[in-house]
Order: structure tokens, then sequence, then C-alpha cells
């Protein structure tokens, strides 16, 4: 599937706010993935459909959960992690996108997991800091991401595991875990 016309299926999925972030995604990956040396195309696959099922009602993306037997965790620890492994389902499903690199981009690019790929990583990253995106810390993470990407990501996820305690959200265990192991140097 060439760049229009995924960019075409997903534009169906999704706000024109949400597109807008998608493309914004889409060209922050490419060009991390250039400068670190990973797969053009499957980076840039990934990204377009990172958000594939955010818009889909709660209720089917719960149901998809269970009836596929994914980790039951993501139903307790907050519904904004949903889209990320649905998304991953409905794109084999719907888009008949079988590459396990791509699928796994699109899964954890919410949490985070232990072991990221490189492609993970650079998704994760580029959906933080595209052009688009304005919060506080963004712009320390972006001079960052594109020379020292697991720096990148420890802000990252420390911004974000900060914000939910604020809110005094839970954290998903993934999302600790890969926070640790990059601290720790373990990967
Ligand atoms: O879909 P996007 O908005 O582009 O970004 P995203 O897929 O990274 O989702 C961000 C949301 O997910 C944000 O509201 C915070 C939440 N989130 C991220 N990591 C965790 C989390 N929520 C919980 N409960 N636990 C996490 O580890
Ligand atoms: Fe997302
Ligand atoms: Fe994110
Ligand atoms: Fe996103």
């Amino acid at each position: 599937m060439d760049r229009v016309e995924a960019l075409n299926v997903v534009k169906q999925q999704l706000t024109e706010k949400r597109y807008v972030h998608t493309v914004g995604v889409m060209e922050t990956a490419v060009k991390l993935a250039q400068i670190y040396g990973a797969d053009e195309s499957k980076v840039e696959l990934a990204a377009i459909f990172h958000d594939y099922a955010k818009f889909r009602p709660i209720d089917e993306m719960r149901k998809i959960v269970s009836e596929q037997q994914m980790d039951e965790r993501l139903l307790k620890y907050g519904v904004e992690l949903l889209h990320a492994p649905v998304g991953a389902y409905l794109v084999k499903k719907e888009v008949e996108i079988y590459d396990e690199e791509v699928l796994n981009g699109i899964r954890y690019h919410t949490t985070g997991r232990l072991k990221m790929t490189l492609l993970e990583k650079i998704i994760f990253i580029s959906d933080y800091i595209e052009p688009n995106r304005q919060f506080p810390g963004v712009e320390e993470v972006r001079e960052m991401a594109f020379s020292d990407l697991n720096n990148a990501l420890i802000t990252s996820i420390s911004n974000t595991i900060n914000f939910l305690m604020k809110k005094q959200q839970p954290v998903f265990p993934d999302t600790l875990a890969v926070y640790n192991s990059l601290i720790l140097k373990e990967e």
C-alpha cells in the first residue's frame, strides 16, 4: 500500500485535527527513520495507521480486547490505552496489513513495552513530538529525539508518568517497566 492510499484509508477514520496530527507523526517518523537507519516504508505505514482506532466506540474496543484475549489489564488502566492494541487488530483485519513489525508499532505506541524495537521507539516518540503537539516540555524532547532517541524516550515517558500521577491516574505497568529499563540502560 502506498502513502497516498494509506492516508486516504486512515482519513475516513479520523477527525480533521487527528488526521493533521497523523500527517505530523508520519513526517516526523520518516525523518527519524532516516537518521537512525530504520526501514522507512515500515515506519511510514505504522505512523499513518497508529491512531486508526482512536474514534471507535469504547464498548467496541473493550469487546475486542476481551474476545481477542488481549492483555486484560488494558481494561483497567484507562480507556486511552485501548485504541493502540485494538488499532493493530483492526488494521490487520480491515486494512489487511500483516507485517508484525508495523502492527507492533501501532500496538505499543501508547504504553511502550520492554525491549521496544527501533521502529516502535520512533513511532512512540514521533507521536509525542510531532509539530502540532504543544505542551510544556515538548520542545526539549523534540531536540533530543534527533540526537539521542533513548534519552528522548526517558524524558517523554517521565513527563507522561508525572502527568498521570498529578491526576492520580494509574500508570500502566509496562510504561513503568520501559522507564526503568531505559534508566538502568538495560536496552
Ligand atoms: O493517541 P494520541 O493522543 O496521539 O497519543 P497516545 O496514544 O500516546 O495517548 C495519550 C493518552 O494516553 C494520554 O491521555 C495519556 C494516556 N497514557 C499514556 N500512557 C499511559 C496512559 N494512561 C494510563 N492510564 N497509563 C499509561 O501508562
Ligand atoms: Fe494514540
Ligand atoms: Fe504517545
Ligand atoms: Fe497519536
